[in-house]
Order: structure tokens, then C-alpha cells, then sequence
């Protein structure tokens, strides 16, 4: 069970969509996640095991090499593409209640910016790490976050930001759901922003980083 658990792990940390994807390409003519994932299935192995033994184990090491730039986002990328594929094979478990996602994060570009692939690469992060991701978007203001939160109570949220005009928006929504929903935790990042900032407009947790908004949501369900 652990040799197939270990390949799904390395399908995803590397790349390797399925048994015709090219990349990468020492691993062309092998298995992706794709086969190796219905395998597992069929072999009786609980889908709550190859998501928490497999794919969590594999974007975490993503995430730390991302961080350390051993690799980079088309990288990232190719790992968040093997590990949808492997998670499609897990919904229905999810359906049922089998597994259970470690929490619910709600994330968006802010308003008026319409920068997305860095707030993209944090919902493949957040999701892969074993949480439900809600991805509102760009240009999302505190009415989308409100509803949002209305929908999925208890859920933490996460703006990111790519541009210094846009920045300063985080505030009022910030402002909003600190009002409304006085116990949702707040994340912020993007290029722009910073902890100095993040104390500023009351948000929880500044992270430069997908990583870091995986280990600090990781650290709330403990
Ligand atoms: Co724009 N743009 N852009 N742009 N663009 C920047 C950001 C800019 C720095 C370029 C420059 O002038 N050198 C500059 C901002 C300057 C400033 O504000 N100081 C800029 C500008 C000015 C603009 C326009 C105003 C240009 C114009 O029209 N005159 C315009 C604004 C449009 C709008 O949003 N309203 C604009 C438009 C665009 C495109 C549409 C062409 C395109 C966006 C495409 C898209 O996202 N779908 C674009 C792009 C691609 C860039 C650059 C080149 C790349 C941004 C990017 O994706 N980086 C950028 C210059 C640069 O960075 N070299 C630039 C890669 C991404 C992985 O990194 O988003 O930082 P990043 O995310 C990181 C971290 O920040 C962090 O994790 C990610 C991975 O490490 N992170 C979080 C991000 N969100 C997080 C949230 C978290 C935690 C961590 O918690 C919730």
C-alpha cells in the first residue's frame, strides 16, 4: 500500500499528471496521478490515506521548495494540475463524508485588482493541503467576503493584493467582516503588503507566501 501511496506522493510533488502527460519528462511512459490514484481506490486503500499520506505530504514539499525557490510557479502548477486530478477521484468521498477537509477558506483578489495567479497559487496550495477552497475571484469587495461568509460560517478568509492603489481597499473589508463576523481570521499577502500594513488595517496574519497561509491555517485546526 505504501509503494502506491509513495508514487501518487512523487506524481504530485513532480508534476505527473497521467500516463500521456509529457511532464515531466524523466517520468514519461510512467503512471500519473490519475491511474495510480483510481488504482489505489480499487486496491481498498481509504481515500482518507491517500489524501492525507499522499497528496498533503506532496504539496507541502511543493510549497517548501517553492519557498526556497528550488522550484518555481510553472512547477507549482504542474503539481496543482496532478493533484486536482488525483483529488476528482476523492469527491465522491468528500460527498459522503469519508474525509473530511481540515476547514473552509475563502479567498480573492481585492477590489480593483485584477491580479490572480499568485492568489491562485495559494488556493492550490490551501486546497491540496486538505481544505476546501471557495476562490471568489478578482476585483471581490467586503459584499462577495459577506455573502461568502453568510454561505460557509466558520470559514477563514484570505485578500490578496498585487498593486500599492489596491492595497489600501483591504482595509474596509477587513473593516466589514471584523464587524460582522467578529471571529473570522483574516490572512492577507501579495506583493505589495507586509506585517507593518497588516497590523495597520486589523488583519490576522500577513504571510509573503503559499506556504505560509497553509502552515498558519494549519496551525488554527490544531
Ligand atoms: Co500588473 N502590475 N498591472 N499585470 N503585473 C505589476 C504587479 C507591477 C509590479 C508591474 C510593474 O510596474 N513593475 C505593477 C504594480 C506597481 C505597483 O502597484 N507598485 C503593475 C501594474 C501597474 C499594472 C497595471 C496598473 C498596468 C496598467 O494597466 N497600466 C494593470 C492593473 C490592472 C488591475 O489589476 N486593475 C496591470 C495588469 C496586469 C495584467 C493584467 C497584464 C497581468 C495580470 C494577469 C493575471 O494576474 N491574470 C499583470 C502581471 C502579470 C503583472 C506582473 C508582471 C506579474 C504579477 C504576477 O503574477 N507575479 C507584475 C510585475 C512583477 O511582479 N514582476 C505586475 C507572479 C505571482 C506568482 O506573484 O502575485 O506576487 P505574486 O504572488 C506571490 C506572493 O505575492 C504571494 O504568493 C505568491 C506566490 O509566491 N501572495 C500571497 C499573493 N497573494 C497572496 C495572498 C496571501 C498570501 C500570499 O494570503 C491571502
Amino acid at each position: 500500500m505504501s509503494d502506491l501511496l509513495d508514487k501518487i506522493s512523487n506524481c504530485v510533488e513532480f508534476g505527473k499528471i497521467n500516463h500521456l502527460s509529457p511532464y515531466p519528462p524523466e517520468m514519461i511512459g510512467q503512471e500519473g496521478a490519475d491511474e495510480l490514484t483510481q488504482k489505489a481506490l480499487e486496491d481498498k486503500i481509504a481515500a482518507a490515506d491517500i489524501l492525507t499520506k499522499a497528496l498533503v505530504p506532496a504539496m507541502e514539499r511543493v510549497g517548501k521548495k517553492f519557498r526556497e525557490n528550488i522550484i518555481f510557479v510553472p512547477q507549482v502548477l504542474m503539481s496543482a494540475k496532478a493533484m486536482n486530478t488525483a483529488l476528482n477521484h476523492l469527491k465522491p468521498f468528500f460527498r459522503t463524508g469519508e474525509i473530511r477537509r481540515k476547514g473552509t477558506f475563502i479567498i480573492g483578489t481585492v477590489a480593483g485588482d485584477l491580479h490572480d495567479i499568485g492568489k491562485n497559487l495559494v488556493a492550490m496550495m490551501v486546497e491540496g493541503n486538505g481544505f476546501e477552497v471557495i476562490d471568489l475571484g478578482t476585483d471581490v469587495g467586503a459584499l462577495k467576503y459577506m455573502d461568502a461568509l453568510r454561505e460557509h460560517p466558520g470559514s477563514s478568509i484570505g485578500i490578496s493584493a498585487l498593486l500599492t492603489t489596491t492595497m489600501v481597499n483591504m482595509a474596509g473589508i477587513v473593516k466589514e467582516v471584523k464587524r460582522n463576523f467578529p471571529d473570522t481570521k483574516v490572512a492577507i499577502g501579495g506583493a505589495p503588503v507586509n506585517d507593518d500594513f497588516r497590523m495597520k488595517i486589523g488583519a490576522d496574519f500577513y504571510a509573503p507566501d503559499p506556504q505560509g497561509v497553509v502552515e498558519y491555517l494549519n496551525a488554527m485546526t490544531r
